[in-house]
């Protein structure tokens, strides 16, 4: 059995973040191939591996699977021993619902405030619409902490799908300097002290690709 998982550069892509860290946390072996993204190199290589043309898709032997939440649930399906999510089912309901939620939402928080780990640009990013999405995640962080999280500094305690789904935001708001009430610091503070997220920011730093769209 091979598992490859193939992303885009660590700096700036927050899709390809998400499966890597839910990967690394659940302890699987895995080779990853990183392409970097908007280079020439990425439109002449991610056809091979990527139906979608995006980042990240996961090979698990002859199965391709592609899209973050997709290769999430395939993963926790193929390797049920792990609990990908919670155990308790109301936990997985809100779980579910606050990762599909994530997925599909947010979008001007994500176009205004784009993954870029190594750099700090504090205050900017505030465009129409940010605020309101900043609010509804740090809702989602603070009733997930509150009524699920006792037994741990994840989401739901233990780290789920859910974390790996929203840790891009918390590194977002390191970036832009988000203000945020103290339970949603908290909860920023623990996503920052894993292993594989400081193992993901230090590769990220090296990384040489600049893309100006992601800049200010
Ligand atoms: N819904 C997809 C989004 C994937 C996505 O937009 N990936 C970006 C990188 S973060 C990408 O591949 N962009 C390259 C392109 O669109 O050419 C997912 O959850 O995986």
């Amino acid at each position: 059995m091979t598992l490859t998982l193939v992303i885009g550069s660590k700096n700036y892509s927050s899709w390809s973040l998400r499966p890597w860290l839910a990967m690394k946390q659940f302890g699987l072996q895995f080779q990853e191939i990183c392409i970097p993204l908007d280079s020439q190199e990425f439109s002449s290589k991610i056809r091979q591996y990527s139906p979608s043309g995006k980042v990240p898709v996961l090979l698990h032997d002859t199965q391709t699977v592609w899209d973050s939440l997709a290769i999430c649930e395939y993963l926790a399906e193929e390797f049920p021993h792990m609990h990908w999510w919670s155990k308790n089912k109301a936990a997985k309901a809100f779980a579910r619902s606050i990762s599909a939620e994530m997925h599909s939402g947010f979008q001007n928080l994500r176009q205004n405030m784009p993954m870029n780990c190594r750099a700090r640009h504090p205050g900017k990013g505030m465009a129409l619409g940010v605020q309101k999405d900043i609010d509804r995640v740090t809702d989602i962080w603070r009733e997930c902490r509150q009524k699920f999280g006792a037994n741990g500094n994840m989401l739901f305690g233990d780290f789920s799908i859910a974390d790996a789904m929203f840790a891009p935001l918390a590194l977002r708001f390191v970036t832009y300097d988000v203000q945020l009430d103290a339970i949603s610091q908290d909860y920023v503070k623990a996503i920052l002290s894993l292993p594989a997220i400081q193992e993901w920011i230090k590769a990220a730093e090296t990384e040489s690709e600049i893309i100006s769209n992601y800049e200010f």
